[in-house]
């Protein structure tokens, strides 16, 4: 069936949901995006998404010609004309179509592109088992070139640590930033339980500001559990009583194994499932 995708200022057929091949968000990947999830027709936590977008896109010096109320709308509007209940909604906007050069003064109308679809989900099994995840050999950018709390169009180096982690037969890897701390997975954020606090990279560890994140941290504090963000080391990951991960797409899921060294007792720990329980039924309404 044909999806109806948002483009710029109305609804078209998918057929019709075209960018220009002199569009800078192909040319350079010079654009911003978002990955929001639908949970019985209602967007979860739109208003954070459309806040972190218009973040991004003022970072990158590019000014979205629509206002962030209108935004949310257009989500609301491609999410109904396309009747999904459970499911996945993919924000972009580019720079916009322009001249064969890196300057953005050659560029006119940036493009707003708003998809609507259903998800595919992380097998049952890896919630009920754990993930086994591999450290990357590729880090995450330098903050001093490109800030990764900017949800960018430049994924290259996510990419490559997710194909070392597929080389390994991981569904995650976990990368590093310039020093060597721990940063984040490829498309999610991490978390580590020891002596019962909650602890996860801050935000100068080189990590995008999960949104999923920040709902955890939240839950967690409700729910009395310490939490900490901090600098967390390799050592730290490898001694922690238990490890899960957070992101749109995931949720919350257990990590029992990372470089083939067993977390914990190499099984999902209780604080995690205890999160895990709390979050679906927040984001689940029930
Ligand atoms: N780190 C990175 C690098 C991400 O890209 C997260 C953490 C988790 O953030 P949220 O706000 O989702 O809790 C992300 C999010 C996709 C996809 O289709 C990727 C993300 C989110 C949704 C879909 O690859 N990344």
């Amino acid at each position: 069936m044909s999806l109806q995708v948002f483009l710029n200022d109305r609804l078209v057929p998918q057929e019709q949901a075209m960018v220009s091949v002199f569009d800078h968000g192909l040319l350079y990947g010079d654009g911003v995006f978002e990955g929001i999830r639908v949970y019985s027709k209602k967007v979860f936590l739109l208003a954070e998404h459309v806040e972190r977008l218009y973040e991004s896109a003022h970072a990158i010096r590019l000014v979205i010609p629509m206002t962030p109320t209108r935004m949310a709308e257009a989500v609301e509007q491609t999410v109904a004309a396309n009747n999904i209940v459970d499911g996945y909604v993919r924000l972009v906007i580019t720079r916009g179509a322009g001249a064969l050069g890196l300057d953005i003064r050659k560029t006119s109308h940036p493009q707003i592109i708003v998809i609507a679809d259903t998800i595919s989900l992380y097998p049952e099994k890896y919630y009920e088992e754990g993930l086994g995840i591999i450290t990357a050999s590729t880090i995450r950018n330098h903050p001093g070139a490109l800030s990764p709390r900017i949800k960018s169009l430049n994924y290259l180096n996510n990419i490559l640590a997710k194909i070392e982690g597929t080389d390994a037969d991981c569904q995650e890897a976990l990368m590093l930033n310039h020093k060597g701390d721990i940063a984040e997975c490829t498309g999610d954020n991490i978390f580590l339980i020891k002596k019962g606090v909650l602890r996860t990279p801050s935000n100068d560890s080189g990590i995008l500001e999960g949104i999923t994140r920040n709902c955890v941290l939240k839950l967690a504090k409700e729910a009395g559990i310490p939490t900490e963000e901090v600098t967390l080391q390799r050592h730290d990951v490898y001694t922690a009583d238990e490890c899960f991960l957070t992101g749109t797409a995931a949720e919350v899921i257990p990590v029992v194994s990372v470089d083939g060294r067993a977390i914990g007792t190499g099984a999902p720990g209780p604080i995690t499932r205890d999160l895990r329980a709390r979050f679906q039924k927040f984001a689940r309404g029930g």
